[in-house]
């Protein structure tokens, strides 16, 4: 029953919240010359702010007055990444209150763009979990879910990309230096955590962990609005301190080390985000985190069901836990241990809440990215969990010899832990193993990575719980990812289809009849057309380098990997512009590359790929015969914000992974909801994609999985590609021979060794048949009706890929959660 306030009353409110939040900034901070865009910033945040904690309010009694009666199921979302991204910009808009700030702020002579550039990123993720959680988090408000999503609050997020002499330089992410004005402290909920230890048996057996040091987790909620009702998400940060911030007696003595150590403790537990996102660092405080947070997390959510007069018994019916990978994988382990240790209750009731409540989410199928941690790490750090992991296993272990007797291999292969054959002898426990074996449900985040997963890396769970594996393919939410990325095709699409896709992204299904419509497709190209304006002057102001708007916009921008192949982009930029200067006379279609990009700090090869690309675009700059024909801009410190800007300006998206390595991709999502078309393999959800769309409104070419595997089987020799082919020859000679990098031979030689030895990713089989769809590209540019006609069946064919249709299927398949609005 909750509704929109009318526009006026909202007006009024807003303009009245901001007037007391702006005097307020300025009596604190004392600017005499008037408001900084800071305050402003501040301002608007707080008059947000105030009803957004409202609006939690009603929210939260809703959900806990419907009751035992109604069945209600309460999702809780861990993920140890939320890259959410700026906050203003979305609360305004789910508000409404953006006109009226608008006008308020133009009373004080600034205009709300510059106000919203102030906010500095909440980059508390890696890249594509991270963002798919923080849209989720939108889609659960939207749809009106019960839940909480559950992370930690890190001091510095990911960190900031720099670049020197064209190498990547990473810098602390000091996101929280001036304070966050949208986080709300809960000092009332605070809960132990412990570490280390020992564990004691009591008579009767019980078992009581006595852990050695015990950090306290304290709440910070961060409340996500729906736009369609007045519900709101929250996601809920957990914060280390210390059971007493100094150890007084000790400091009495003047041992001040002594005396901060459990501060300083807690300092390292919220210092940072681990900024990898496909190996683990392997570090014990990466470990203490993860417990951290499930730990948190978990004793909140048993506090709410028994505050809410739950019974112990309906916990797992009345609640869903959701793990996002692995990185909160310790949840079933301290989930029966709060059950029997602090609640008393025995193994097989605790055992099947446990079962019901997890659900378990794969986000990759690189084999190096499954989450191992050695035993004795446990040991030391979490003995009870570790008590408890053995006795799942030993339980489940049995379970498995029954049903296949005498299959020790398979035991082997399936046991939760690793016995050391991997790891020089070392015991490790498989946290993905513990995930699936606590899980009712399992899940891929596309058809083919779905199904990629039960064949290879969990075929033989699949074999022993087919039940639990599904698909749930992601998505991206509208309200981000259009309406507020790109506000002129939103009003295009508005004109002609109504506002009702923001809801209902299925509508956009409408735009396929229309797309012949020349009309409109000029309206499209010149919506993108100033899309590609700001993002000129953007490139201009970052790098100093001009590009021509007319020019086709060829856009990859995501994580620096090997499997992503940025490189094999690189190396057709060089084909390019070798073909460019043997004859620039030629009638080109001119291209402006852009690359955007992170690399895990410990990651050489793909940092030396970032420094490839900016040897290369140096080079090709800077030529005199190649001008507008072809441009390379490689933006730092990719983020949400900049992603903002650079999608709705891209004519091309690049989804250039090997077929099977992407999961799914959300970025190719965004791409081609903002009217870009896609260049790409047949792999994670570009296949949906393609599906959706009609497969000729997207440029295909590569091998495909199958293909990929059996050419691996037979034994892969990139060289007899390059030697076949006298264009990539030439290419991969060029790099070697210090073309882009003054003459330096050394500076490529370990990624010119790896092309052209072992080549894992296939970028020399794939190399013709990517130029060979880059043509195409070039071609069908040259016909702007055309390509507008193929822009709009893209976004027509996007619908399904709304992160509101991957909630509500989630609700259906893993949750069950039946009274969703
Ligand atoms: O599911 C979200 C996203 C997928 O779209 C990407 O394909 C996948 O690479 C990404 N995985 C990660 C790191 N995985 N782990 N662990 O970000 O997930």
């Amino acid at each position: 029953a909750m509704s929109k306030k009318p526009a006026s009353d909202a007006a009024d409110l807003a303009a009245q919240a901001f007037a007391t939040a702006l005097e307020r900034e300025l009596a604190q901070r004392g600017l005499p010359g008037g408001p900084d865009r800071d305050s402003l910033m501040r301002a608007a945040a707080s008059a947000c702010r105030e009803q957004l904690a409202r609006r939690w309010a009603v929210t939260q009694q809703a959900d806990a007055a419907r009751g035992e009666a109604a069945a209600v199921r309460r999702v809780h979302y861990l993920s140890m990444e939320f890259l959410m991204g700026r906050a203003l910009a979305n609360a305004l808009a789910a508000l409404q209150l953006d006109a009226p700030l608008r006008a308020a702020l133009l009373a004080q002579g600034q205009s709300l763009s510059d106000v919203l550039e102030r906010e500095p990123d909440a980059a508390l993720g890696n890249g594509g979990l991270g963002r798919l959680a923080a849209c989720f988090l939108d889609s659960f408000a939207e749809l009106g879910l019960p839940s909480f999503g559950y992370g930690l609050r890190y001091q510095y997020g990911m960190f900031a990309q720099g670049i020197q002499g064209g190498r990547q330089v990473e810098s602390p992410d000091d996101w929280l230096r001036a304070g966050n004005p949208w986080e709300i402290h809960r000092p009332e909920l605070r809960y132990p955590v412990g570490f280390g230890g020992r564990v004691q048996v009591e008579e009767g057996g019980a078992r009581r962990w006595l852990p050695a040091e015990t950090l306290v987790a304290e709440a910070y909620d961060f409340i996500v609005p729906a736009h369609h009702s007045e519900r709101v998400s929250t996601l809920r940060q957990w914060h280390a301190a210390a059971e007493a911030p100094i150890d007084f007696k000790a400091f009495c003595q003047g041992d001040y080390a002594a005396a901060a150590k459990h501060r300083v403790a807690a300092d390292a537990l919220n210092w940072v985000l681990y900024p990898d996102d496909s190996t683990e660092a392997g570090r014990e405080l990466r470990l203490k985190q993860e417990a951290f947070l499930v730990s948190a997390s978990l004793q909140d959510l048993i506090q709410r069901h028994l505050r809410e007069g739950g019974e112990l018994r309906s916990l797992g019916r009345r609640n869903a836990i959701h793990l996002n990978d692995t990185h909160p994988a310790l949840a079933p382990a301290e989930l029966m241990r709060l059950l029997m240790d602090e609640q008393g209750l025995g193994w097989d009731e605790a055992w099947a809440i446990t079962r019901q409540a997890i659900s378990y989410t794969n986000h990759t199928l690189m084999p190096e990215a499954l989450e191992t941690w050695p035993v004795r790490m446990f040991e030391a750090l979490l003995p009870r969990h570790l008590d408890i992991i053995y006795e799942i296993n030993h339980r489940f272990l049995a379970e498995v010899r029954q049903r296949f007797p005498g299959d020790e291999g398979l035991i082997a292969r399936v046991s939760l832990i690793d016995e050391g054959g991997a790891y020089g002898g070392e015991r490790r426990v498989r946290m993905a193993a513990l995930s699936i074996v606590a899980s009712h449900r399992v899940n891929g985040v596309a058809a083919l990575h779905s199904e990629l997963m039960v064949q290879t890396i969990f075929a033989d769970y699949a074999r022993l719980f087919p039940e639990r594996f599904h698909n749930v393919t992601n998505g991206v939410t509208p309200r981000r990812w259009l309406q507020q990325a790109n506000p002129a095709l939103s009003a295009l699409i508005d004109a002609r289809i109504g506002r009702g896709w923001r809801q209902d992204l299925g509508q956009l299904a409408q735009l396929k009849p229309l797309a012949a419509d020349v009309g409109l497709g000029r309206e499209l190209q010149a919506v993108k057309r100033a899309n590609k304006e700001k993002l000129a002057a953007l490139i201009r102001r970052e790098l100093g380098l001009v590009v021509s708007p007319d020019s086709l916009f060829d856009v990859q921008i995501k994580r620096i990997h090997e499997y992503k192949r940025q490189l094999l982009n690189i190396l057709h930029v060089i084909a390019r512009y070798q073909a460019i200067v043997a004859n620039p006379g030629a009638d080109w279609t001119p291209r402006t590359v852009v690359i955007a990009g992170k690399a895990a700090s410990a990651y050489q090869m793909a940092k030396s790929i970032i420094q490839l690309a900016h040897d290369v675009a140096r080079v090709v700059n800077s030529d005199p015969r190649v001008g507008d024909k072809l441009k390379l801009a490689y933006l730092p410190n990719y983020g949400v914000s900049l992603a903002e800007t650079i999608i709705p300006a891209a004519d091309l998206s690049e989804q250039i992974s090997t077929a099977g390595t992407e999961a799914s991709g959300t970025g190719n999502m965004k791409f081609a909801l903002n009217g870009a078309l896609t260049i790409g393999t047949w792999d994670g959800a570009n296949i949906e994609m393609a599906e959706a769309m009609g497969v000729e409104n997207m440029f295909v070419f590569g091998l495909r999985t199958e293909a990929v595997a059996q050419i691996k089987a037979l034994g892969y020799d990139p060289r007899l590609y390059v030697e076949e082919n006298l264009q990539l020859k030439r290419v991969i000679d060029a790099i070697a021979q210090g073309d882009f990098s003054n003459g330096d031979t050394g500076r490529y030689r370990a990624l010119v060794d790896k092309l052209l030895g072992s080549d894992p990713y296939l970028l020399m089989a794939d190399f013709a048949d990517y130029l060979a769809a880059q043509a195409r590209v070039d071609a069908l540019f040259r016909q702007p009706e055309a390509w507008a006609e193929r822009a709009l069946r893209n976004i027509g064919g996007m619908g399904w890929f709304s992160s509101d249709r991957t909630i509500a299927e989630y609700v259906d398949r893993v949750w069950s959660v039946q009274s969703l609005r």
